[in-house]
């Protein structure tokens, strides 16, 4: 296991040297945030990242996310030139050292919650997710916190109407298309991909959501049966699905080597579709992160691990999910875990 943290670059607030300093950090998660989604990353804009890794003795393995093109989800007949972009960006991050990508599948939206800064009785605050909420939004006029505000609402109407005739299994089919043209190459120049899983685990404002459970996982390795073709194990993610078995999945899907990358954070329900961002730690919520955790070293997993999401602590008040100080705990929790399972192991 490698644990890394997610840094957005340079604009980041939170510099290098300070991860660095978190203790068991061996590389960081980023990515090229300034070029739009479709597009080639510039050679020299990755290299600086890589420099700036290296300045700090931190690797730069895993990149979260190459975003996918809204045309390649939705099959337009301009998909191929977004997807030889892609191919493109594979290949120049394999020539920086790059060995795992995160991407998603997930129509229009990535993560979803109602709320921001839900407050806990400790005075400490984290993300949320209210389902009735989302239920009473006119998704003509959707305005939610922490979304991509880079469309405009006519654009985002379009959108929405474009996806109209779109079933699961039609995007389906076209994450399959793209993935028998990109992964190749990615076996090529050694780069597995690490789909994330759709965040929250359903079907949001009408748009298919296809990457959700088990049944979704067999369907997706079976299609592309290569072993580049892999998974973005998110705990938070996974775990808001109650019919996800976490701890029979981690140790299934590591003991197939289909675990690239771990993102492990803790949610407490508050309602069969509702839940809040909790402290990593197994007791603070509803998911066993020890039991995870166990079950990741038992099937043998040696991917990349981040603490995902942290609550806001000590007065700090981050971009949602991404302050340090809640973590840094996580990531010092999750070091802690992983050394006595993996030394109890070895006795
Ligand atoms: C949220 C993240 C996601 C994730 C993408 C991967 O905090 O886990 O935004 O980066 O879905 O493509």
């Amino acid at each position: 296991m490698k644990m890394t943290f997610r840094w957005y670059g340079l604009n980041d607030c939170i510099s290098l040297q300070t991860i660095k300093q978190i203790p068991g950090m061996t590389g960081v998660v980023t990515a090229v945030y300034d070029t739009p989604v479709g597009s080639v990353w510039s050679r020299e804009t990755i290299a600086t990242l890589k420099a700036e890794c290296d300045k700090n003795s931190l690797e730069m393995e895993v990149i979260e996310s190459v975003p996918v093109h809204e045309d390649i989800k939705l099959g337009r007949g301009n998909r191929d030139e977004y997807i030889e972009n892609y191919c493109e960006n594979i290949r120049r991050l394999a020539e920086v050292g790059v060995k795992c990508i995160c991407y998603n599948f997930m129509p229009v939206f990535d993560w979803l919650r109602t709320n921001l800064h839900t407050v806990a009785a400790d005075g400490s605050n984290s993300l949320s997710y209210n389902h009735e909420e989302i239920l009473a939004l006119d998704p003509k006029k959707l305005s939610l916190p922490g979304w991509d505000e880079s469309y405009t609402s006519d654009e985002l109407n379009a959108l929405l109407e474009s996806y109209k005739d779109i079933s699961r299994e039609q995007l389906f089919d076209n994450l399959v298309y793209f993935l028998n043209k990109i992964i190749p190459v990615c076996e090529e120049v050694g780069i597995n991909m690490a789909i994330h899983p759709d965040d929250p685990p359903w079907d949001v404002f009408g748009l298919p959501r296809i990457i959700c459970s088990e049944a979704d996982y067999e369907k997706l390795f079976a299609a592309v049966p290569s072993n580049c073709n892999g998974i973005t194990f998110c705990t938070g993610s996974l775990g808001a699905g109650r019919n996800n078995d976490l701890i029979k999945m981690a140790y299934e899907y590591s003991k197939r080597g289909k675990i690239h990358f771990a993102h492990i954070r803790n949610i407490a329900y508050s309602g069969e579709c509702d839940f809040r961002e909790v402290a990593h730690l197994t007791e603070a919520g509803s998911l066993d992160i020890y039991g995870i955790t166990k079950a990741l070293c038992d099937g043998g997993f040696t991917g990349y691990v981040r603490p995902d999401h942290g609550r806001n602590i000590w007065g700090e008040d981050a971009k949602p999910g991404y302050g340090l100080f809640d973590r840094a705990l996580g990531a010092c929790y999750l070091n802690g875990l992983f050394e006595a399972i993996e030394k109890g192991a070895n006795k």
